[in-house]
């Protein structure tokens, strides 16, 4: 047959099999696979449709073209409704500690035991094609495949929420998706139709603050926290409760980027995230949480300032230790993007015997949305069967049919109680059975008096930060509520912003230019304005103890020095720091010692913002190449801006006073390398992430 005529050509330093077509193929290895039909039937020819003739019409008996191009029209399943762009990963969850005494659950009582877990990580607006460092709440969903039965903590990144009750969610959800008549802005919170409905929503107060902290621009998924949220309960084989909130805190600390980072990040790299996490586990460098827990009873509830069924509140660590649990490691990439992390199934409904619900109204909500979307998502009842989303244990019942069906119950009587088969029975004593809380009130709309306080714990958080945090939270509201096209909407959340402190209101309004204060917004409840500073709620003070896990970029030319290069290398591998060479061409620079060094990135396509601190490495002639290119002019300008710490060598500094950094903006967060320098010590310097006093200096609007 024509289209099967191959031919061995060199393309490049490679042989490869040229069809008469044009296409080129590599050399068939022997035994390779042959490419079939989905019913099996071999291919010859996958490069040209069936004519008539050379140049004649297709042909509708093509049955293979017809097979291709039917499952290429149908790939897509409907995205998220929310949390649409994620990335997953599998590990496992290994109990430290015992909670034997205050649950039956196996998965949290057997201490050294490993179960599997899928995380998956979202932003939460956003379509599937949209940018990582969205400012977002991030998800934290995990799954862990125990023994009796999949657990599924579906949290986030930040402990508290929007809204109090699932009925708000549709409108909340619309609110910051993209504006139905203009279908634009993508992933922002930066418009009005969000700002319009959580100015007039009170409750999303607390929230508020959080999303407009660097917690919702973080640095990587392997650098922040996760919550479970809500209280649940923590149940013994007596029915003994005890409420639980959980906590992942991550072992590398946390840490975020700073907005005008996330922006640059967002064009140099929409995949910022996805790419930090592939490569983190592709390297063996495997993220890390430990899994810690809240426990509290029903004393503790009664007497807490807010009720614990409300989840825009949270239980300050100080009054409520975390007690460490376990770890959750991630240390496998999934093999298929589509079949792992896009088909999982989350539902917070999952749990285990041991774990339970309280009523909390927005997860009692949530208990009916989940099942609910992955029928819809995932095309039937059967999305169970798909193998990221069966349980690892056994599992017997006698549900059956409906489309894809894949594990159906074998015999006769598919059904019980039946005398015909030995088929599977209930179990009382191994089974789950819900925590028997009495049942009090009449039938109400109504929510719990102590809802109704909606700035307290927003203060709390606000002055639990740092100086540089607390900034950043000021500039987040300004920048937001400047792409408010309505003043109206702008002055409503300053007059929120007054009941949660004074001088952050007058700041939001200074920065939008509001010609009066307006009057703050009524508090429903009084605000209390005692509740202490918790150092647990900033991001600064809970920062890295080494620079591991993080990414310096260094800069190189040409008649970079070797020895220079090779100390960085070896001090950066000592502390676990990544290093990507950034250089004129991506073949590499010739160094000092002859040797051409392969570069990560040409510089064009690497700006600082892709990196947590920068070397500045150049050779003077290789400086002088680089003064007139605006992006390496940039990469210093940035780095600077962004408050990172510098390391350069002299030859650097025409191309830094080019930048627009001189000797009189050198501050303590630069370090001269001389030779046989002390890349050690910048390192360890580093370990702050950041030279925040800078920060004063670059942006002052
Ligand atoms: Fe939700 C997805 C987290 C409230 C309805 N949610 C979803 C995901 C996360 C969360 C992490 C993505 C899971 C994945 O990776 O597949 N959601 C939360 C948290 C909430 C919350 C922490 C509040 C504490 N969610 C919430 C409410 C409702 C939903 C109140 C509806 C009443 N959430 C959904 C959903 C999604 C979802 C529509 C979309 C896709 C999916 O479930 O699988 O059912």
């Amino acid at each position: 047959m024509a289209g099967s005529k191959r031919e061995t050509v060199k393309l490049g330093d490679e042989i490869v099999e040229r069809g008469p077509q044009g296409a080129t193929h590599q050399v068939a290895s022997p035994g390779a696979p042959v490419l079939t039909t989905q019913q099996g039937l071999p291919v010859s020819d996958d490069q040209n449709t069936q004519k008539a003739g050379p140049r004649g019409p297709a042909l509708l008996q093509d049955l293979h073209f017809r097979e291709k191009i039917f499952h290429f029209d149908h790939e897509r399943i409907p995205e998220r409704v929310v949390h649409a762009r994620g990335y997953g990963a599998h590990g496992y969850f290994e109990l430290t500690d015992s909670l034997a005494d205050v649950t039956r659950a196996k998965v949290l009582s057997e201490v050294g035991k490993k179960t599997p877990a899928f995380v998956r990580f979202s932003t939460v607006a956003g379509s599937q094609g949209s940018f990582d460092v969205a400012r977002d709440v991030r998800g934290f969903a995990v799954k862990l495949y125990t023994d009796e039965g999949n657990w599924d903590i579906v949290g986030n990144n930040i402990p508290v929420f929007f809204i109090q009750d699932a009925m708000k969610f549709p409108d909340m959800v619309h609110a910051v998706k993209q504006e139905a008549d203009r279908g634009f802005p993508q992933a922002q919170s930066a418009h009005d139709t969000f700002w319009d409905f959580a100015s007039l929503s009170p409750e999303t107060t607390h929230m508020l603050m959080w999303i407009m902290s660097d917690r919702a621009i973080p640095r990587s998924f392997r650098f922040m926290e996760g919550f479970g949220v809500h209280s649940f309960r923590l149940v013994t084989a007596e029915g003994k409760s005890t409420y639980v909130k959980f906590h992942w805190k991550p072992k590398l600390g946390m840490q975020s980027v700073v907005w005008n980072e996330a922006v640059k990040i967002n064009g140099a790299d929409p995949d910022f995230h996805r790419r930090d996490l592939w490569t983190a586990i592709t390297n063996g460098d495997f993220p890390e949480w430990e899994l810690g827990v809240q426990l509290f009873d029903d004393e503790f509830a009664d007497k807490f300032d807010f009720d614990i069924l409300d989840a825009t509140k949270l239980i300050p660590e100080e009054l409520v230790p975390v007690r460490r649990i376990g770890r959750l490691v991630l240390d496998r990439m999934v093999d298929n993007f589509f079949a792992e992390t896009e088909q999982v199934a989350f539902c917070t409904q999952n749990i285990v015997p041991g774990v339970d619900f309280t009523n909390d109204p927005l997860l009692q909500g949530r208990n009916f949305s989940y099942l609910d979307t992955q029928t819809k998502r995932l095309g039937g009842p059967n999305f169970t069967h798909i193998p990221i989303n069966a349980p690892k244990c056994p599992f017997h019942n006698f549900q059956q049919d409906g489309h894809m069906a894949m594990h159906n119950p074998k015999g006769r009587a598919n059904y019980e109680p039946s005398s015909l088969d030995r088929g599977p029975r209930e179990s009382p004593t191994a089974g789950y059975t819900p925590f028997q809380e009495p049942l009090r009130d009449a039938t109400t709309r109504e929510r719990g008096a102590l809802f109704a306080d909606h700035y307290s714990q927003a203060r709390q958080f606000y002055i639990s930060q740092t100086e540089p945090e607390q900034t950043h939270i000021k500039n987040a509201f300004v920048f937001e509520l400047s792409k408010v096209e309505v003043p109206a909407i702008r002055e409503r959340v300053v007059s929120h912003l007054l009941n949660v402190d004074e001088m952050l209101a007058q700041q939001v309004a200074q920065g939008l230019r509001l010609e009066k204060i307006p009057q703050a917004a009524p508090p429903a409840r009084p605000v209390v304005s005692t509740l202490p500073e918790s150092p647990a709620l900033s991001i600064i003070k809970n920062g890295p103890k080494s620079f591991a896990g993080r990414k310096l970029g260094v800069l190189v030319t040409d008649g970079t020095d070797a020895t220079l290069l090779s100390g960085l290398m070896k001090a950066a591998a000592d502390e676990g720091t990544l290093v990507e060479l950034v250089a004129p061409a991506v073949g590499g620079v010739k160094t000092t010692d002859g040797k051409l060094v392969p570069a990560g990135q040409k510089i064009v396509g690497a700006p600082s913002v892709l990196y947590d601190a920068v070397v500045l490495l150049p050779s003077a002639d290789g400086a002088a190449l680089l003064n007139d290119e605006a992006t390496a002019r940039d990469f210093i300008a940035d780095a600077f801006a962004h408050a990172k710490f510098i390391a350069y060598v002299k030859e650097a500094r025409p191309l830094m006073e080019r930048a627009g950094v001189g000797p009189s903006d050198m501050d303590a967060g630069f370090a001269e390398i001389r030779a046989g320098g002390d890349f050690a010590g910048f390192l360890t310097t580093c370990r702050d992430v950041r030279f925040w006093d800078r920060e004063k200096r670059t942006h002052t609007v």
